[in-house]
């Protein structure tokens, strides 16, 4: 058996625009806008106007958090219902009265609050009149929408993250084009990079101005998905070392130690493509680091060398150094497409203790998304979902082992309470302990809500 210490927090993470629903929001964030000029880009055409309708919602779908043993609720604030007006950083009294209303019936059911500032949702009249994330004036529009969030909700709040994956805004919306603006620019991505860490040390400086030596805490919430080559060819491991720079640390280091590494610096820099920076914004940089991390895990990737030659891709992909591998045998979450390979929690847990002065960390994110669950549906109407009750159980055990080995691992918040909507894949996959009718909005416990349950109230797995 496996036991976790008593402070460990058990949690669930969601997002605003995941879960609100457009109700009374005063502006549109990128996917609003994208939805309304492209709904085919959606499963089956479903947008974010409804979600899991929390808007209307929160307080029954907090209740049913609290029996599931939900203890700590990270969600975010969407920038799109708070401000009223981007440049002056005026807030809408309406939005500031929902989040008010939320926080406070978090705290009315033992739930803590841990408010994320950004999960994907970049204002769209930003991206229409700066071009986004590209711009350093966006950036200070952030700080000034941060402050307000800190201002206006840090009396009840302790526990504060400026990002969500800032990696998956660079590769989704600049570099892949699978979030609109869906771009495939290279070097725009490359600064969207740099702004993003710029963005997040600002805000971090502006918290530490707020609320100097106070318990609270600010971090940012990384995707780390740890890069391990297909082989032993050098070859090959030259392009998992790449990987691992461009996929984890490029968020990693700035935030932990204050600088980017200086491997992927030379690199960008002898390519061309490295961001413009100032002596003055990377001693921000250099003086914010978090105080605490988050850590979102779902899978590894497996890397090989790439099949292009470098310099042939032009404009510049990240592509000419590595390509990934589909390794024979891997476990696959079929569903989603991501391999299922717990052992990286403990590969994760061992970095970060090992070679980022074993900071502070939560894992943030983490849970096993499943299409047509009315599948599992028993005769009373509950999911029988086993088979998220295995992933956790496998990734809390591998969790376990890093933690032992000394990583200071503070809590596991899984993804997520309630089904919620995801983005492109819409309601195709589901991840909730609770399940969501999304034709009814009615939500019912699964069978892994009162695992969790117990989990939470015994710290036993
Ligand atoms: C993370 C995001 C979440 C959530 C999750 C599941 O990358 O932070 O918002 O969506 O992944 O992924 P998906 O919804 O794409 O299946």
């Amino acid at each position: 058996m496996t036991t976790f210490p008593s402070t460990f927090m058990w949690g669930a993470a969601t997002s605003g625009p995941q879960t609100e629903g457009n109700f009374h929001k005063p502006h549109q964030n990128v996917f609003d806008y994208w939805y309304a000029t492209d709904p085919a880009a959606f499963d089956a055409g479903v947008g974010p106007d409804t979600a899991s309708n929390f808007y209307n919602d929160y307080e029954h779908d907090l209740e049913l958090m609290a029996q599931a043993g939900i203890k700590g609720l990270r969600t975010s604030i969407q920038w799109t219902r708070l401000i009223a007006d981007f440049e002056t950083g005026e807030v809408d009294p309406d939005g500031a009265a929902f989040y008010n209303r939320v926080i406070d019936a978090m705290l009315a059911h033992g739930i803590r609050p841990y408010l994320n500032l950004h999960h994907f949702d970049l204002p769209v009249e930003l991206y229409q009149q700066y071009g986004g994330w590209e711009s350093k004036h966006v950036v200070d529009l952030f700080v000034k929408f941060a402050t307000q969030c800190f201002k206006l909700f840090g009396d009840r709040v302790d526990d504060w993250y400026t990002f969500n994956e800032p990696k998956v805004v660079v590769d989704g919306q600049y570099l892949y084009g699978w979030h609109y603006p869906c771009l495939t620019d290279g070097p725009k991505a490359v600064q969207v990079a740099y702004n993003m860490n710029l963005a997040s040390a600002k805000a971090i400086a502006a918290f530490r101005q707020l609320y100097p030596e106070t318990t609270k805490q600010i971090g940012i919430i990384l995707n780390l998905t740890p890069a391990y080559a297909a082989s032993t060819d050098p070859a090959d491991q030259a392009a998992a070392r790449f990987a691992e720079l461009w996929s984890n640390n490029l968020f990693l280091d700035p935030a932990v130690r204050g600088h980017f590494p200086a491997e992927l610096v030379a690199t960008l820099k002898q390519d061309e493509v490295l961001w413009d920076a100032t002596a003055a914004e990377l001693a921000i940089i250099a003086a914010n680091p978090v105080d605490v991390l988050g850590v979102n895990y779902y899978h590894p990737v497996r890397v090989q060398r790439p099949d292009v030659s470098p310099k042939s891709l032009q404009p510049w992909l990240p592509d000419i150094y590595f390509k990934e591998y589909a390794m024979p045998g891997r476990v696959m979450n079929v569903d989603r497409g991501w391999e299922i390979y717990p052992q990286a929690l403990t590969d994760i847990a061992d970095n970060l203790r090992l070679n980022y002065h074993n900071i502070p960390w939560f894992v943030s994110e983490n849970g096993m998304g499943v299409a047509g669950e009315e599948r599992f549906l028993n005769g009373v109407g509950v999911v029988q979902d086993d088979y998220r009750i295995a992933f956790m159980k496998d990734h809390l055990e591998a969790l376990a082992k890093g933690m032992a080995a000394g990583s200071d691992c503070r809590g596991y918040f899984v993804w997520s309470g309630i089904d919620c909507w995801s983005w492109n894949h819409a309601y195709h996959n589901r991840y909730g302990l609770i399940r969501n009718d999304i034709h009814t909005q009615t939500k019912t416990l699964k069978k892994s809500a009162a695992w969790y349950a117990k989990l939470s109230a015994t710290n036993q797995l």
